[in-house]
């Protein structure tokens, strides 16, 4: 099949065993950029589990055919097709070896085997091991691998893969070679391998049980000054997952690789993780609080995986989330517990309401439009496109449900089953669950519904209280309101919804909780099991109307509709214990304020403000009991993108103009503390990137970006120029340039200018830093007489702009299509001009990369009619012009 004919779905329901299992792998490469031959010898045999198939049909892409051997006998009787090779009436069992060809130099897909600032690397998942050798390439074929690289020693003095280590030595015409071993059966898709000019940090510890490991994080040698926070992050991963888990390091040797051409993040290869290096490279300098976060959390994903992910994989891609949802949740609760401890509850909700937030703007959109999909998928066209945030981020919050009703320890013990029965095997989301309801004695067959029904529940809440019997009764009732049509398609029934509830009496205390029918009063926050569509939970004892705080700590993925006022929004913003829910009655009373306002916004009225936020974010900016990084969150607007989707239209201009009103309002009434937070929140002395440190930059630079806001913004840029100049670190540096921009925005007056140039010329041989000045430039505000778009096309031309570089292209396009809402949805349709020539670029030369842009207009039906028609347009225009089966099973789900 061609790229351009009809694209083949693929279906959960038509899973079949292979007909064929391949026991051992063993590769030889000969790495040249421009052809490098493999030689790949399997041992193979019958699936004794599997219908009988008379040939071998194995996947292979963008391959040579060089020769094939059966029991080393050349073997004539061989079909090669544009999507593999067939190997005609075999044996039940034999050795096979295929010779064949690649061109890594111009591969530009980045997936398979390709080069990299004149070095090798591999990404297999998913489907990429195909583009290097022929191969049953599908993760329920598992094998052990051993792999001989052969290379030019000048060139590629460092050779790469999975395992250990077992012989290397030197070969005639400069040219050296290394064989590496990996003990543990894998996936195709854990495959790798690196070549080139590394040199790498190294440490030596020992693992629990008093085994010596090697850790290695292998970088360029300039960026070696860059990686101690990545090893430090890695010690902390290998110590938490043997604390939490039990788990221990496998191998004898870990190895990370910092990468800069990446399609995304990380890639777990066992023994071999590479990295974009966007999650590897961090100094004070080049790196923000944010990124020393990011990298922590990733490197602790990638590593965890190693038990969840690795040791058991997945029996097909449907249950991706399997590894992912899991992986996601062990990273989420590992950056916890390095953010205050395992049983600081003050610095876990930061964590908490950090992820709630993405989750909520990213996987609630995703799952209201076209794409929306269950946390199992039963179709695809294109795997890649399924590396979703419903896997990833609501696979986790499916997870996390199991802690929430068994505890931690009732979750480790699932965990503890999990592995004892599956380690070393490929299965499914329903053995998971299985483990889990076993290990605590549970049916959970409802619950099978988080994995097959899509689209995001809505929980009616009411309450009433019966003064006379004093009873506080609350009612739930669940369902989908009205979500997409994708995902109406597989809803079937109620779920098992975990709903963590607490009452708070008039002092703001919480009140002790005691059931209908319970004997006594047991804790102030309950985890109810709501599993009927409508369901009433009575509490006794209540000697006064309570205040309901629902929901506590997000205990599912779900909007929680209860129509609380104003004053108790402020009440619960003030008092309740939940952390989550103090910053959760914020965000309802700011987004209830903002939404009204861009109402206004849009019928063209004036606006004005109530008193009630004004009043409620002085409250807590003043309030020193609140650490600053939870002040710093509760005092952030939620974003425009996620304002405009709560709209029955969306419409980013009122948005914006709703959102920048609320902003200027907030500056000018708060004025005096802002300026005091600043002051109280400076950081003097050396940069640290912990937790605390990060805290008070965090806020003092929301502050600075508060006070940019201002009419005569004269104070910003006062603070913002001489924290630029003084800046010992990139997170108060870039925080300053972005102050500086937004007031020139404001202003009209060059005040950025300078500062710019100089972050520019500081950082020019910096990519990830040149990619933040990129990045800047493309969110800032428009002006009319200089809309955004003009500052990023002019930026597509710039010498440093390189369309092939993912992180690159993310910088700029991805930066103005998906984090400038105000400028890209403009009016005239330029942004999406843009978008269509940008997703049609890309396509020809990234396919992964192209789609995730593709999916920037996937919503373009939510918005008004006026957009609407021009991202049509734009839609149809990608559609009749991409080859990638990538993009085009986008852009078609959005115009079905
Ligand atoms: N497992 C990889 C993602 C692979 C994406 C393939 N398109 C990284 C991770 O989730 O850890
Ligand atoms: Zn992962």
């Amino acid at each position: 099949m061609s790229d351009t004919a009809t694209p083949t779905v693929i279906r959960r329901e038509d899973y079949a065993p292979p007909a064929f299992l391949i026991d051992t792998v063993d590769l030889e490469f000969d790495l040249v950029p421009e052809r490098t031959v493999v030689k790949s010898t399997l041992r193979v045999r019958r699936n004794p589990a599997a219908r009988h198939a008379d040939n071998l049909e194995l996947m292979g892409e963008q391959l040579e055919f060089i020769g094939a051997a059966i029991d080393g006998t050349p073997y004539e009787h061989v079909r090669t097709q544009e999507h593999g090779l067939t190997v005609l009436n075999v044996p039940d069992a034999f050795t096979l070896t295929l010779t064949g060809a690649c061109d890594p130099a111009a591969n530009t897909t980045l997936s398979g085997l390709y080069v990299s600032s004149g070095n090798f690397f591999t990404q297999c998942e998913a489907e990429g091991f195909r583009r290097i050798t022929w191969f049953l390439d599908r993760p329920d074929v598992m094998s052990t691998f051993t792999v001989t690289l052969r290379a030019d020693k000048t060139q590629y003095p460092v050779l790469l893969s999975n395992g250990n280590l077992i012989e290397e030595g030197d070969l005639p015409d400069n040219r050296h070679f290394a064989k590496w071993e990996d003990p543990f059966r894998k996936p195709s898709y854990l495959f790798a391998l690196v070549a080139g000019k590394l040199v790498a940090l190294e440490e030596r510890i020992q693992s629990g049980s008093g085994k010596e490991k090697l850790l290695q994080v292998w970088v360029e040698p300039h960026d070696l000054d860059k990686t101690r926070h990545a090893m430090d992050s890695l010690i902390h991963s290998i110590r938490w997952d043997e604390q939490r888990f039990g788990l221990e390091l496998d191998l004898d040797r870990f190895m990370i690789v910092a990468v800069s051409d990446f399609n995304m993040g990380a890639m777990e290869n066992k023994g071999l993780n590479i990295f974009n290096t966007k999650y590897v490279l961090a100094n004070p300098e080049t790196a923000t609080d944010v990124d020393f976060a990011n990298i922590e959390a990733v490197v602790g994903h990638e590593y965890f995986h190693n038990w969840t992910g690795n040791r058991v994989t997945c029996r097909d891609w449907f249950q991706l989330s399997l590894k992912e949802g899991l992986t996601v949740f062990r990273d989420q609760e590992f950056s916890a517990a390095m953010s205050g401890g395992d049983e600081n509850e003050a610095a876990r909700a930061t964590k908490r309401i950090e992820d709630v937030r993405v989750l909520r703007q990213m996987q609630f959109a995703e799952d209201a439009g076209p794409m929306a999909h269950p946390v199992r998928p039963e179709s695809y066209v294109e795997i890649n496109n399924f590396y979703t945030m419903t896997v990833y981020e609501k696979g986790s919050e499916v997870v996390r449900m199991y802690q929430t009703l068994f505890g931690r320890d009732g979750f480790r013990k699932g965990m503890d089953l999990y592995f004892q029965r599956h380690d070393g095997q490929a299965v499914t989301c329903d053995d998971f669950r299985r483990a889990m309801a076993d290990a605590n004695g549970r049916d959970l067959a409802q619950f099978e519904r988080w994995y097959s029904q899509a689209g995001t529940p809505r929980i009616a809440v009411t309450t009433r209280y019966d003064e006379a019997a004093r009873t506080y009764s609350v009612t739930l009732s669940q369902g989908y309101g009205n979500g997409s049509a994708a995902a109406r398609e597989t809803q079937k029934g109620p779920l098992h919804i975990p709903f963590a509830i607490g009452l708070i009496d008039a002092n703001g205390a919480d009140l002790p909780l005691r059931l209908e029918g319970e004997a006594s009063a047991q804790g102030t926050t309950r985890v109810l099991e709501f599993t009927e569509t409508q369901q009433t939970f009575t509490f006794v004892d209540v000697a006064a109307r309570p205040l309901p705080s629902l929901l506590r700590n997000f205990s599912a993925p779900v909007i929680v509709d209860y129509d609380y006022g104003n004053d108790e929004l402020a009440f619960l913003l003030a008092h309740d214990s939940d952390p989550f829910n103090r910053w959760e009655a914020g965000q309802r009373l700011a987004t209830r304020e903002l939404l009204a306002l861009a109402a206004r916004a849009a019928a063209g009225q004036p606006l004005q403000m109530s008193d009630a936020l004004v009043s409620a974010f002085s409250r807590v900016l003043t309030d020193a009991s609140l650490s600053p990084s939870f002040r710093e969150l509760a005092l952030m607007l939620p974003s425009e993108t996620y304002l405009a989707e709560q709209m029955s239209e969306s419409d980013p201009a009122a948005v914006h103009a709703a959102r920048q009103f609320v902003r200027k309002q907030l500056a000018t009434a708060l004025k005096a503390d802002w300026l005091a937070a600043y002051e109280r929140n400076v950081t003097p002395g050396a940069y640290e990137p912990t937790p605390e440190a990060a805290g008070h930059r965090g806020l003092k630079n929301l502050a600075l970006s508060y006070l940019s806001e201002l009419d005569d913004p004269a104070d910003a840029v006062r603070l913002a120029t001489a924290q630029y100049d003084a800046a010992n670190n990139m997170t108060d540096r870039a925080a300053a340039l972005s102050a500086l921009l937004n007031a020139q925005a404001a202003t009209g007056r060059d005040v950025a200018r300078a500062a710019l140039e100089d972050f520019y010329a500081r950082f020019e041989k910096e990519p990830l830093v040149i990619d933040k000045w990129f990045s800047l430039q493309a969110t800032q505000r428009g002006t009319a007489e200089r809309p955004t778009i003009e500052t990023v096309r002019a930026l597509m031309r710039h010498a440093a702009f390189n369309l092939k570089n993912p992180n690159r292209a993310r910088s700029l396009i991805f930066s103005f299509c998906a984090a400038n809402p105000a400028q890209f949805h403009a009016a005239d349709g330029s942004g999406y001009a843009f978008w269509a020539d940008q997703v049609i670029a890309l396509d020809a030369l990234n396919p992964q990369v192209a789609a995730r842009l593709a999916r920037t207009l996937e919503l373009w039906r939510r918005f008004t009619p006026a957009l609407r028609d021009k991202m049509r347009a734009a839609l149809e225009r990608v559609a009749a012009e991409v080859k990638s089966r990538d993009v085009r099973e986008i852009v078609e789900k959005a115009l079905a």
